[in-house]
């Protein structure tokens, strides 16, 4: 066990460091992901938070995800930020008033965003009721289960803009990598302007180092992004021939379709059927691997709509469609490969953490944010991924990486891929939940 390999006393004190970082980061009724750099409520950090809530408060991992959901747009979205009206002007860029969510006829009461993150909502909400099940876990399935359904509606119909089964996304933001190279070639498409920048105060770089985080550049296309999007009421239709940024990401897909998996199984429990999840699920791994998997690379990559062509950068979003349970054995064995290369070093003993980013490629940036830097969140899905493919040797030489990052440095935002500093924020919510998961 991972407590064996990283000590007893450093397993308890990693186990206290996680716990106080989430109850301090506790407000009312959701996590905020740090209080200096996002102080409202973020979609995919509230899944990853949840799984970890389950092993020590399960009635607060419940109420992160009925927080999140009552914010559901009609159309089924589930906003990537739902913004906390008691905050002021100003905690965070871009706030409310800058995304304007009251402008579309689908929001709902309370201020979010208008773009959403990968769906792994009902894939946590599962692990959360294995481990700590109870009547009230069923209830909360119950009430989970319409929501999460019509989420899965929203993603695989108005974000079917391809027409080929798989959801795209209109903005970075929506991949929660924000600034990984993968988006590098598209964004270069996207016409914007520094100058653009002078109008807006960035609030992350006033709590982060500007080295650490995306470029001023970067911002004025994640500006100029959203001003498309809105400018059309955050309305779906005709997203192709008007929208700057449109992509088939692996990882948001290969969420969609373990979306699919667990739903089956809430279904089971709650007296739906599993069956039509089963069906949609075996849709979505085909159409990934049909899409986005390319066998001379041997990994999967996003797709570009504007240019129909798959993006060439190696990320670490080529690894993810290894959570689908249903992944073919050719391209497990090809991701397992991949991940095995000197671009990720996984190993059943590791020297150095799992990346973001190729460590071979020449656009490797070990401190900034998503472009090399380990963080625990891709690190955990790779690890169940591994679980569910049966590579306990593997599985359990990721663990203890990620462990022992944590435990050795704080539960950071994301950490230095040679070294292990901590990067970003230094009470990071789920990093601490996913190294509670990996703990127990
Ligand atoms: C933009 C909250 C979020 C994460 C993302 C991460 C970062 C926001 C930002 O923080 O994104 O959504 O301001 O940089 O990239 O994955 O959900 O933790």
């Amino acid at each position: 066990p991972a407590a064996a390999r990283i000590g007893v006393e450093r397993a308890a004190a990693l186990r206290r460091l996680a716990i106080d970082t989430l109850d301090g980061n506790w407000e009312h009724d959701h996590t905020v992901p740090s209080r200096t750099l996002y102080p409202h409520q973020w979609s995919w950090d509230s899944a990853f938070i949840a799984v970890g809530l389950a092993h020590i408060r399960p009635d607060r991992a419940w109420r992160e995800l009925r927080t999140l959901f009552a914010a559901q747009w009609a159309d089924g979205r589930v906003p990537h930020i739902v913004f906390n009206p008691a905050l002021p002007v100003g905690s965070y860029f871009p706030g409310p008033e800058f995304w304007d969510s009251a402008r579309a006829p689908a929001a709902p009461a309370a201020a979010t965003s208008g773009i959403v993150q990968p769906p792994i909502h009902a894939p946590a909400a599962w692990l959360a009721h294995r481990r700590a099940p109870s009547e009230a876990s069923v209830r909360a399935l119950g009430w989970l289960y319409p929501r999460l359904v019509a989420q899965q509606r929203y993603l695989t119909g108005r974000r079917d803009v391809g027409g080929s089964g798989l959801a795209c996304l209109v903005h970075p933001w929506e991949s929660g990598l924000d600034n990984s190279p993968a988006w590098d070639a598209p964004m270069a498409a996207v016409p914007a302007d520094a100058a653009v920048m002078r109008a807006y105060r960035r609030h992350d770089t006033a709590h982060a180092d500007a080295a650490q985080r995306p470029t001023d550049l970067d911002y004025a296309r994640y500006v100029a992004i959203v001003a498309a999007y809105r400018a059309g009421g955050y309305g779906d239709a005709g997203l192709a021939g008007r929208h700057p940024f449109l992509v088939e990401c692996p990882l948001l897909n290969a969420a969609l379709g373990a979306a699919e998996h667990a739903l089956a199984r809430i279904a089971a429990v709650i007296g739906a059927d599993p069956g039509p999840h089963r069906e949609r699920a075996a849709r979505i791994t085909a159409a990934l691997v049909d899409r986005l998997y390319d066998p001379i690379t041997g990994t999967f990559h996003p797709r570009d709509l504007h240019t129909d062509r798959l993006i060439p950068a190696r990320t670490v979003l080529g690894l993810m469609p290894l959570i689908l349970p249903d992944l073919p054995a050719r391209q497990v064995r090809a991701v397992l490969a991949e991940a095995c290369s000197p671009r990720f070093g996984l190993a059943a003993r590791m020297d150095r953490p799992l990346t973001t980013h190729d460590r071979t490629a020449p656009d490797f940036e070990p401190v900034r944010y998503w472009r090399g830097p380990s963080w625990l969140n891709t690190s955990w899905l790779l690890w169940r991924g591994l679980r569910a493919h049966r590579r306990p040797d593997l599985a359990a030489g990721l663990r203890e990486s990620m462990l022992a990052l944590v435990a050795l440095n704080g539960c950071h935002e994301y950490f230095h891929p040679d070294t292990g500093a901590g990067l970003g924020s230094p009470a990071f919510s789920w990093t601490a939940s996913l190294a509670l998961d990996a703990l127990a």
